[in-house]
């Protein structure tokens, strides 16, 4: 039968050009050739059923269906075959060799710092609470019992944002300080109160060792029935003691802050020179009236620590700008 001996041409002159293909786009080409949809052989083969007789139909069918099957087996297995040499000659990939590891990020340390302070102060029972980075007038000064004249609202000494709008709170600002929570702290529940808060400050002071024009402050607020300046003195002699060791040396100085009275600063012992970590004292009464709180009811203590310098001293880091240099080979100690 002709129509078979055409198929079996067909299959051999398709081995021999499947064969002979040495590269993906020529097993690419054998197979338009044979199996093409639109002009390939096989198309052509497959006109020739329709001229068959009807008993060699079914026969001629198969065989047709056959042929094209082992032609396509065929030509996969080559390209399958190129396909693998191919990489193996391209690629100088080696499975044994040791993967590069990825490298991993890790938090900053001011973020480590201000994660474990959160932790302590969870421990000794505060809630750590949340406050606006842009302030009002009245919840950065005026409600703290800061005086109109006083030097700490000097445009100078503050970051003011220029704006048409009025706010009920008098004009804005960047915080400086974080006892702003205090104030929204109070506004919003009644007594007993015990909280601290986190977070970034804004002064354009001049940096140096020591200074940034954006560090951050962790702000305390207890206030309760009785609350004395003994408890605020262990309570920051132990958190000291917490984080930086037991045989750290702090001392408190008395000083004054518009909203305690009295107030205290504390230092830290470090290098042989003492370095000031932050402002304290008992809630001023003035501030109790300005949140509707009744300072005969009640007592409290505040407290403001600057935790780049907690974080230099726990680290060991001698100088605050390095922590806002990004610079990765620093970044990566911790
Ligand atoms: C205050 O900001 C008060 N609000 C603290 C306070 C809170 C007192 C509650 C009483 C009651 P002072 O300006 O001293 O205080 O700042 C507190 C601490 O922030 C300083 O002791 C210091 O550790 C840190 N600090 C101040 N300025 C800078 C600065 N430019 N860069 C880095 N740390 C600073």
């Amino acid at each position: 039968m002709d129509i078979l001996q055409a198929f079996s041409d067909y299959l051999d002159a398709a081995k021999t050009a499947i064969a002979s293909a040495s590269t993906l786009e020529e097993i690419e080409q054998v197979r338009i050739e044979y199996l093409g949809q639109k002009k390939g052989k096989a198309r052509e083969l497959q006109s020739l059923i329709g001229k068959a007789s009807k008993e060699e139909k079914p026969v001629v069918g198969k065989r047709f269906n056959e042929v094209r099957t082992e032609v396509t087996a065929l030509l996969e297995t080559r390209r399958d075959a190129l396909g693998s040499g191919a990489t193996e000659v391209e690629s100088d990939f080696d499975p044994t060799l040791p993967g590069i590891a990825p490298r991993l990020g890790n938090a900053h340390p001011i973020t480590k710092t201000i994660t474990h302070f959160r932790e302590l102060m969870g421990r000794f029972g505060f809630q750590v609470v949340e406050g606006p980075e842009i302030e009002d007038e009245r919840h950065n000064f005026d409600a703290l019992n800061i005086p109109e004249d006083h030097p700490a609202r000097d445009p100078l000494d503050n970051f003011y944002i220029a704006t048409a709008q009025k706010t009920a709170g008098g004009p804005i600002l960047l915080r400086s300080q974080t006892s702003t929570v205090q104030i929204r702290t109070m506004e919003q529940v009644k007594p007993p109160v015990r909280i601290v808060s986190l977070g970034r400050v804004y002064r354009p002071d001049t940096f140096d060792a020591t200074h940034s024009c954006m560090f951050h402050q962790m702000e305390g607020l207890m206030v309760d029935k009785h609350v004395t300046m003994a408890q605020l003195k262990t309570l920051l002699s132990l958190f000291a003691r917490s984080f930086l060791g037991p045989d750290v040396e702090i001392r408190f100085r008395p000083s004054f802050f518009p909203f305690t009275e009295p107030s205290v600063e504390v230092d830290m012992k470090w290098g042989g020179t003492w370095l000031e970590i932050g402002g304290a004292g008992m809630v001023d009464p003035n501030v109790f009236r300005a949140v509707g709180y009744d300072p005969e009811e009640v007592s409290g203590f505040a407290f403001g620590l600057g935790i780049e310098r907690f974080c230099m001293k726990h680290f060991e880091v001698d100088d605050i700008r390095r922590f806002y240099e990004n610079d990765v080979r620093f970044l990566q100690q911790f």
